[in-house]
């Protein structure tokens, strides 16, 4: 028999999730993910300007952070024929990249360290050996012994307090946690360091965009102007500063993430790197424009698909092909007005909230019914894995010498085959290795907006045709960006100068999808399938392998209730 384990909501993550498994015999059999919380931006966007778009999409996610804005600004300007000049992509890019770094760090140690990381052994490792260790794999200066001897002792007086404060409730002595005691410490200290260097990376946002979380930006350009000598504008100062951060967070990304994420690799490679798999089809839209947005051949991230694991061949993604992308409500909590069955491209899109399930507190859902606030996407009928290791794919495949090179040399460095990519470990890895490569390609654009500002080029705005009247009675636009979790869309319908359709097809909504029409898993439920569970009521490799994703279910889905009642009661893990 079967054991049904439902994990509500899962932790460390954003949003609501709620993840059902089947085991037998100590392994996943089956898995359901659900989003519980429902999303009504589409709804609020409905007869607004179009311009005003970026300001509301923005705060869909405070996590991943302005990157709705920038597709919102991609899809309008798409829609209306503008492009933003060199700079204003330059400048886009940095924003995108400080995000990119920013989040995937805050990720690791805070979300998903934690995960393999058995915090309460680090009271155990020997400091002097911890000291060893990290002075053996990198030439970070925070190593020596009193520094770790310090670090321990801080830990032990909040153990002993009794109160693990942000360590509470995990999942600690777990017979799956592998790391001794000394590599553990390492990784607490490095876990309390990233909470402190992430304040700094940020302030790129604010140099350009006024203030983080939710940036400004502009349809047609960025909202700053670049004048070196002068107090209020983007000046030789404050691009000083920036050149600073990227410098100091390449230092951090070199020296403490990619060695701490090797390290950690090297214990867990046999196993995870061979479980969590999932979907064998990987898409990117591409991202990080050297020669404009309109130019996918030039951007530093590839586009394509991969199908069946085969990295011999990327096939072509067309968004406004209505065959190609499709959203599915057969299992999700919405009407569409010809039907549950059929899917619909974006363009035509609809959002009709129509909640069916079980009123709370409910205990297991009947997933033979609708059991989400996920919509389901399909690319050509099929499903997609999108986010780090769909990138890091595309790029393999696609022959991107950069990308080759991080790859290649971490699959030496852990003496495993390209293969065990295709795991929970592999999707761990890529994030780290694109966030390394988003150091470097972050100076390059550094370097590009100097010099552009040195030859005299210093415009960060086109002069757009601004007055509606100028725009077609009808206009359709899609914006795509590779937003730090993965493939990201919106999709515009403008009629008589207003919104008439929105509609925003979001990395999570990829992942965590419930299943379409013809019964087929997206990500999460498909690379769960297989997984060993130790104990069921400490389901930790649950986690492992959905925190590889990172969810974003506030992305996904959005906090709604009309009738602001009690909607689910949350349990604590
Ligand atoms: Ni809220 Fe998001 C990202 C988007 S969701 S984090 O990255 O878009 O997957
Ligand atoms: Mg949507």
């Amino acid at each position: 028999m079967a054991e049904r384990i439902i994990i509500d909501p899962i932790t460390r993550i954003e949003g609501h999730l709620r993840v059902e498994i089947e085991v037998k015999d100590g392994i996943i059999t089956d898995a359901y993910s659900a989003g519980t919380m429902v999303r009504g931006i589409e709804t609020i966007l409905k007869g607004r300007d179009p311009r005003d778009a970026w300001a509301f999409v923005g705060r869909v996610c405070g996590v991943c952070t302005s990157t709705h804005s920038l597709t919102s600004v991609r899809t309008v300007e798409n829609a209306l024929g503008i492009t933003a000049p060199p700079n204003a992509e330059l400048i886009r890019n940095l924003m995108a990249n400080a995000l990119y770094i920013h989040d995937h760090v805050v990720h690791f140690y805070v979300l998903h360290a934690l995960d393999w990381v058995d915090v309460v052994s680090a009271l155990k490792a020997n400091p002097a050996e911890a000291s060893r260790i990290a002075q053996s794999i990198s030439p970070w200066p925070k190593s020596s012994v009193g520094y770790f001897t310090d670090i321990q002792k801080r830990f032990h007086s909040f153990v002993e307090s009794g109160q693990l404060g942000i360590f509470a409730n995990g999942y600690w002595g777990h017979s799956a946690y592998k790391l001794p005691p000394e590599v553990n410490l390492i990784a607490v200290a490095h876990y309390l360091e990233a909470l402190e260097w992430q304040k700094e990376i940020v302030k790129v946002h604010t140099i350009f965009g006024g203030k983080n979380p939710h940036p400004n930006y502009l349809v047609g350009g960025v909202p700053c102007s670049i004048n070196i000598d002068e107090a209020n504008a983007v000046n030789a100062e404050r691009l000083a500063i920036v050149g600073k951060l990227f410098e100091d967070a390449k230092t951090f990304v070199d020296q403490v993430y990619i060695p701490d994420l090797l390290a950690i690799a090297s214990y867990y490679k046999s196993d995870w790197g061979a479980i969590g798999g999932g979907l064998s089809n990987y898409m990117s839209f591409g991202d990080f424009p050297v020669n404009g947005y309109n130019n996918p051949d030039s951007f530093k991230m590839p586009r394509g698909v991969i199908l069946n694991r085969d990295l011999s061949k990327i096939h072509e993604i067309k968004a406004d092909d209505p065959s190609q992308i499709q959203e599915f409500i057969n299992n999700s909590w919405y009407d569409y007005s010809k039907g549950d069955g059929v899917g619909l491209h974006p363009w035509e899109g609809e959002t009709n909230l129509n909640y069916t399930g079980p009123k709370p507190p409910y205990d297991q859902f009947d997933v033979s019914q609708k059991y989400s606030w996920v919509k389901t996407p399909r690319w050509k009928g099929l499903p997609m894995e999108v986010g780090p290791l769909s990138r890091m794919l595309v790029g393999y495949a696609a022959g991107r010498e950069d990308i080759k090179a991080v790859i290649d040399s971490t699959l030496m460095a852990l003496n495993v085959p390209v293969g065990a990519l295709f795991s929970t470990l592999g999707r761990t890895a890529a994030r780290g290795l694109e966030t390394k490569l988003c150091c470097d390609w972050a100076l390059e654009f550094y370097q590009q907006l100097l010099s552009n500002i040195k030859n005299g080029d210093s415009r960060t705005q086109n002069n757009v045709k601004w007055e509606p009247e100028s725009w077609p009675k009808i206009a359709r636009g899609i914006g795509m960006v590779e937003a730090p979790r993965g493939a990201l869309s919106h999709f515009i319908v403008i009629e008589d100068k207003k919104i008439a359709n929105y509609q925003l097809v979001v990395p999570t909504t990829w992942n965590a999808s419930p299943r379409d029409p013809e019964g087929k898993r997206s990500a999460y439920e498909e690379s769960l399938l297989g997984t060993p569970v130790a104990d069921l009521n400490s389901p930790l490799e649950v986690l492992r392998t959905i925190h590889s994703f990172d969810p974003c279910l506030a992305c996904a889905v959005h906090v709604y209730d009309e009738k602001g009642s009690h909607v689910h009661e949350l349990k604590s893990y």
